[in-house]
């Protein structure tokens, strides 16, 4: 059923949940993928820490492609993992050299698989560094690479009267070596590292939160190149405020559009013009909070969602409480139902990332996340405050 404009006192007008799926998968292409590197031994914890930072498996569900000896990829839309194994066992080269080789096979590839950060993980308990990791270290800093040493496996321990956490006394020693790293011999060694994190991806009963993770993202974004840290923010599933950033612009220009949309007041029955515009808002937070909405609902429960969430059903009823805005939509109140819009479906968005709901349920509990009326009457006052005259 396609609507069309200016029949008077059509019905709800249906909207096909194409355009929503096409706005997120075009945010996704934009924002696009982010690729990071771990090297480390066999055992280190380098999957279980992908796991903590990025909430999903990628070597168990993602698509895994055996690049060559020891080099795996594994990568879903929005996120790209290198795994590099440290060591290979009777190999000839040495393994700078075998990295330098993994590092060109890498580099041969296409632009959306190139490396943005590399976690270079060793276990805590390790007491310093190895020549040959100094060495690997060394090759991907002459790659150009940014390199955070992830020690892994941390042992925390909490003081039970402050509160506070603190590492093993042997771990304390390895971060003091590699603040001022020595070779056997005690002559400085010039470590290519541009941080240092004690990380562990849970408690050591093997579940619960990690720690250091927060840390090691938080340098992994400080060091990914600028265009790649909106994939970054987008990836991670660790920081929730990054996400309601990126998520706040996208209200805000989706509220002026509608705004400027209604600039000649629209009526009522019209409101459908607005719908492009919420949906590709919609489409975009989506995005923002990877959420892969395709495969987790059906076209008939998207199509639904796709008219319970377009402001177009909001504005209707609203109309009739609002005073004085007769049967018309006007800049304030189209501005007003998107951005109250937006701002519920972010919410909404945030609690399925989070996994507080369940995405089958969204069209269900989509009515409770709905901006009020109250919501909407707010935000037109806020606006008419900050833009008098208006
Ligand atoms: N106590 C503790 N155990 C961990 C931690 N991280 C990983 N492990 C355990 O260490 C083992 C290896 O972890 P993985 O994450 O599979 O290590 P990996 O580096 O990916 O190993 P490979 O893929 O075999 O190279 C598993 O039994 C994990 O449960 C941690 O922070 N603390
Ligand atoms: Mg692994």
């Amino acid at each position: 059923m396609t609507a069309q404009r200016g029949e008077p006192d059509q019905p709800a007008q249906a909207i096909d949940g194409t355009p929503f799926l096409e706005a997120t998968a075009e945010a996704k292409a934009r924002y696009g993928r982010f690729n990071l590197a771990i090297v480390g031994a066999t055992g280190v914890g380098k999957s279980s820490l992908v796991n903590a930072v990025f909430g999903r498996d990628l070597a168990k569900v993602g698509k895994g492609l055996p690049v060559t000896r020891g080099v795996h990829y594994y990568h879903d839309e929005s996120l790209g993992i290198w795994d590099l194994e440290g060591f290979e066992i009777g190999s000839a080269s040495t393994p700078a050299e075998t990295l330098r080789g993994h590092l060109a096979t890498i580099a041969s590839r296409p632009a959306s698989e190139q490396i943005a950060v590399v976690w270079y993980c060793v276990l805590s308990t390790a007491d310093r560094l190895t020549p040959p990791d100094i060495a690997m270290i060394r090759e991907l800093d002459a790659a150009g690479l940014p390199v955070i040493l992830v020690l892994t496996k941390v042992d925390w321990t909490k003081n039970p009267l402050t509160g506070k956490y603190s590492a093993p006394k042997d771990v304390e020693e390895f971060r003091d070596w590699l603040e001022h790293p020595v070779d056997a011999d005690g002559r400085p060694v010039d470590l290519r590292v541009q941080g240092v994190v004690l990380t562990a991806a849970y408690n050591k009963h093997g579940k619960g939160a990690g720690h250091g993770l927060g840390e090691l993202v938080t340098q992994t974004l400080a060091l990914s190149p600028e265009n790649e840290k909106d994939a970054f923010r987008i990836a991670q599933r660790l920081n929730l405020p990054w996400k309601r950033e990126m998520a706040r612009p996208v209200i805000s220009a989706a509220a002026s559009a509608a705004a400027a949309a209604a600039a000649v007041p629209i009526p009522v029955a019209d409101a459908v013009v607005l719908a492009p515009i919420q949906i590709s808002m919609m489409g975009r937070i989506a995005a923002i909070y990877d959420l892969e909405l395709k495969t987790m609902m059906s076209a008939g429960a998207l199509a639904q969602l796709g008219v319970q969430m377009s402001g177009q059903a909001l504005a209707r009823s609203f109309l009739k409480l609002i005073p004085g805005a007769g049967s018309v939509i006007n800049a304030g109140v189209a501005l007003a139902v998107t951005a109250a819009t937006g701002e519920a479906w972010m919410r909404l968005c945030e609690a399925v990332h989070t996994g507080k709901i369940d995405v089958s349920k969204i069209g269900q509990t989509w009515s409770s996340y709905a901006p009020s009326f109250v919501d909407v009457v707010r935000k037109i006052a806020d606006n008419r405050r900050s833009r008098p005259g208006h």
